[in-house]
């Protein structure tokens, strides 16, 4: 049996839970908040030399998957070894690192700013996606975590004006590609291309609970900051063409 270690809010966590729920592959997945997930990382990574830090997680980040060998510490690593296919062309393959890189901790740092602004939003995500001793655990830790995270991953208001820009920037560049009308990013199939710029944008368009694999809140129960992204966001075509891959991909086998 699988084990899939989580931040179950996590786009890169989403991105794995994907492709292991479109391979068809059972999992059970552990689910672990912020900061919590430390605890069981370094246990799921110790004495196997797996997990490398990089310029936007540490060591300890997730997803990871265990029981198929040595723990593959990376999403791509996961998605890899759950359809090797979603990679056959080289395009899909360079377009997932790309979204992995330049896409994925600039939507992370706009939520989470906006989860730091309103932490009532964070104990929300956080009652919704994980154990309930865990949700109150990160309520009480609240003021400590918050400080962690703002320097973890950079988040000030600066900050967040920045990976706002990028995160439209590289959405303009998305939808670029997607302007001839294609189905898909590349080719005329389901990619690790199309799996990476849906899970990446998962945090600003926030698909709906029964096309995603973490419950998150919608837009009309944002307030009005976070809203409003939303909903620029499903409007823009790179967000409008994430918002079709989570509704007819996201549970397609
Ligand atoms: N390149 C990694 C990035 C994963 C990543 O940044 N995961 C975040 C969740 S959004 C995490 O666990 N961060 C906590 C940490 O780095 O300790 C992947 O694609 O799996």
């Amino acid at each position: 049996m699988l084990d899939l270690v989580t931040i179950p809010f996590s786009h890169y966590c989403e991105k794995a839970r994907w492709a292991l729920d479109r391979a068809g592959l059972a999992y059970r997945e552990r689910r672990y908040l912020p900061g919590l997930h430390v605890w069981a990382a370094r246990r799921a990574l110790e004495g196997t030399g797996a997990g490398r830090a990089d310029a936007h997680s540490s060591r300890f980040s997730t997803p990871i998957l265990l029981g198929a060998g040595a723990p593959l510490a990376d999403s791509s690593d996961i998605a890899r070894f759950a359809d090797p296919s979603l990679f056959d062309d080289p395009q899909a393959a360079r377009l997932d690192g790309h979204y992995g890189e330049a896409l994925g901790p600039h939507t992370r740092r706009v939520a989470y700013w906006f989860c730091l602004e309103e932490p009532a939003m964070l104990f929300a995500l956080a009652k919704k996606n994980a154990p309930v001793p865990q949700a109150l655990a990160l309520r009480l830790a609240f003021p400590l975590l918050a400080g962690r995270l703002r320097e973890g991953m950079k988040i000030d208001r600066a900050g967040y004006e920045r990976s706002l820009d990028v995160t439209r920037r590289v959405a303009d560049e998305a939808a670029a590609l997607l302007a001839d009308g294609r189905r898909y990013l590349v080719g005329d199939r389901f990619s690790a291309a199309d799996l990476a710029l849906a899970s990446m944008l998962m945090p600003v368009v926030m698909p709906p609970p029964e096309h995603c694999g973490a419950v998150l809140p919608q837009p009309e129960a944002l307030s009005e900051a976070p809203r409003a992204l939303a909903r620029e966001m499903r409007a823009h075509p790179a967000g409008a063409f994430a918002m079709r891959m989570f509704a007819e991909e996201r549970w397609r086998r």
